[in-house]
């Protein structure tokens, strides 16, 4: 059965967005869209408005990557769309669903040099799964239909429709389409097979999960998985936390001895890609698993790489029934370097110097987080430093900016994360200079009753482009910021609270107060400029 829909295009493009359980919209003003914002305004869809696009796009990004459904940012012309093209981009290397839908220059009178006349779609096709122009109100809902269909079919992604002026003014009618779940991809079962076998005849076999396991629902399985075949897991992105810390199998600080002494390498959901040595882990087999065809590397050959619906994949792992070696040997060796490094990482949290080192932060802030907090990164060290010391307990409560490491995630992340989980604590780990690329949305978060704990690790520096070009060049250029800002008074004037922190001692007291503060409170640490996280490539 189908649904005649009639209306403008703001009207008609709601009617499909809500079909597919799209449930708000992230945006800045612009004429161009004013109907969109009509047809929300009279039926109580929620809209958040932010300071600068690229948070809307990034908040749409932080709803797709958190709930597993379309996040939706909505762009006035021109300047609007172009300032979202970094948080297309990043949801487009990150496999999130986010819709962007744009306002256009009237098509009638094309070439007369409209207001903001630019052809967008040039601009934001090789980011995104699909995009295109639409011409009509009438064709509005079929075309949102495709466009969230592509976007939510693997490997998942961004897509981009824009209306010109005439198309969402006007009224007309079309049937809603009809809503059909993305049809799983199955995997060639003979590769799945080969994966399987290859992973229990190994002696030492190792599994690294990313984001695309989240995404695809697929933890519950990659569980099974693992502990069918008895895998040690190790995970990036959203796959954080996809094991709980306390399971046999969980591991995180052991992935150096774990590669290096690894006979096959089982890497699922996530690109062979630098965060990964590009796939080449010496003598070791690779196994990559991934939810599309399209995922599968080129520059690697692996032994076998199983292409289709993570879920059914994992399960089909799980149940294979052909004969296992024993890894408990493996699985014990692989547990004494993970205490060890724990042990290690326990004393640096626990440091006591002046200034503050980032350790230290992780070390309080794991005190007052709860087992479903969301934490976001938006920095450079300092959010490296995040990586390593806390240990996100659930799937879902970790958000970085994955491989396009954009600075300026930030506030829209945590607008989105909010928006997702109005109940949980939200914790943006923010480096200095990272601050001022979307610092300003602290007054969208207030305005719009989103608390938020906002930590900014202050070394006034650039850390991770600074001590680089040091070590590279003997001196730094265009790697200072004011040491000592007050980043706290900026969030309070903005509406918001905070305090900055000088003593290790004063951080716990401060990290409590920001949770209870019920208003987005930022807690300014000045942190010690000369710490730099140690790793083996510096450029970034
Ligand atoms: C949009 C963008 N611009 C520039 C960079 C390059 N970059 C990566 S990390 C970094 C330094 C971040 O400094 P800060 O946020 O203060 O964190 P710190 O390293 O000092 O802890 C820069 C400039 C980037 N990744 N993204
Ligand atoms: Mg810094």
């Amino acid at each position: 059965m189908t649904e005649r829909v009639e209306g403008h295009g703001g009207e008609l493009a709601l009617a499909a967005l809500r079909a597919h359980g799209v449930r708000e919209m992230f945006t800045l003003s612009g004429g161009h869209v004013f109907p969109l914002y009509d047809a929300a305004h009279k039926t109580d869809f929620p809209i958040y408005d932010v300071r600068h696009e690229q948070s809307a796009v990034f908040a749409a990004e932080a709803v797709a990557k958190l709930q597993r459904r379309p996040g939706l940012a909505v762009l006035t012309a021109g300047p609007g769309v172009t300032n979202g093209v970094s948080g297309l981009t990043s949801a487009f290397f990150n496999a999130s669903p986010v819709l962007v839908l744009g306002g256009r220059a009237p098509q009638f009178r094309w070439g007369s040099g409209s207001l903001q006349e630019m052809d967008h779609l040039p601009l934001v096709a090789p980011v995104t799964k699909h995009a295109e122009t639409v011409f009509s109100a009438d064709d509005i809902p079929r075309a949102v239909t495709a466009a969230l269909t592509a976007a939510l079919t693997p490997h998942r992604g961004p897509v981009f429709l824009d209306f010109p002026l005439e198309s969402v003014f006007s009224v007309g009618d079309a049937e809603l389409p009809q809503v059909s779940p993305v049809a799983p991809i199955e995997a060639d079962p003979d590769e799945v097979a080969r994966a399987a076998g290859l992973i229990a005849a190994a002696s030492r076999p190792v599994i690294i999960a990313g984001s695309d396991v989240y995404a695809g629902d697929a933890i519950d399985a990659l569980r099974a998985a693992a502990e069918a075949l008895q895998v040690p897991v190790f995970t990036n992105g959203m796959g954080r936390g996809a094991l709980p810390p306390e399971h046999p199998l969980a591991f995180a600080k052991a992935r150096r001895v774990g590669l290096k002494n690894a006979d096959v390498v089982v890497v699922i959901g996530t690109p062979l890609d630098f965060r990964l040595g590009f796939g080449d882990f010496g003598d070791a087999q690779v196994v990559h698993i991934v939810d599309a065809p399209s995922q599968r590397a080129g520059h690697v050959r692996p032994a076998a790489s199983p292409a289709g619906d993570l879920r059914l994949i994992l399960t089909a792992l799980a149940e294979h029934p052909g004969d296992r070696a024993d890894h408990a040997d493996w699985v014990a060796q692989l547990r004494v370097a993970e205490d060890a490094a724990k042990a290690r990482d326990a004393e640096e949290m626990a440091a006591d110097s002046d200034p503050i080192r980032p350790a230290r932060v992780y070390g309080e802030l794991r005190k007052v987080l709860a087992a479903d907090a969301i934490t976001i990164g938006d920095g450079g060290d300092f959010v490296s430093y995040a990586g390593r010391y806390l240990e996100p307990a659930q799937p879902g409560t970790w958000l970085d900016p994955g491989p396009y490491g954009c600075l300026g995630t930030g506030m829209g992340y945590a607008m989105g994360a909010r928006v997702s989980h109005p109940d949980r604590q939200i914790c943006v780990l923010m480096g200095d200079g990272a601050a001022g690329f979307s610092l300003m949305d602290v007054e969208s978060l207030v305005r719009q009753q989103l608390p938020v704990v906002i930590v900014v690790g202050n070394n006034g520096i650039w850390g991770l482009e600074k001590h680089p070009m040091r070590a590279m060049y003997g001196y730094d250029v265009a790697a200072d910021l004011q040491p000592g800002l007050r980043y706290d008074k900026v969030a309070e004037a903005l509406g918001g609270a905070g305090e900055t922190v000088e003593k290790a001692a004063d951080l716990g007291p401060a990290l409590t107060r920001a949770f209870d503060a019920g208003v987005p409170y930022l807690v300014n640490v000045l942190t010690d400029p000369a710490d730099a996280y140690p790793r083996s490539s510096n450029l970034a």
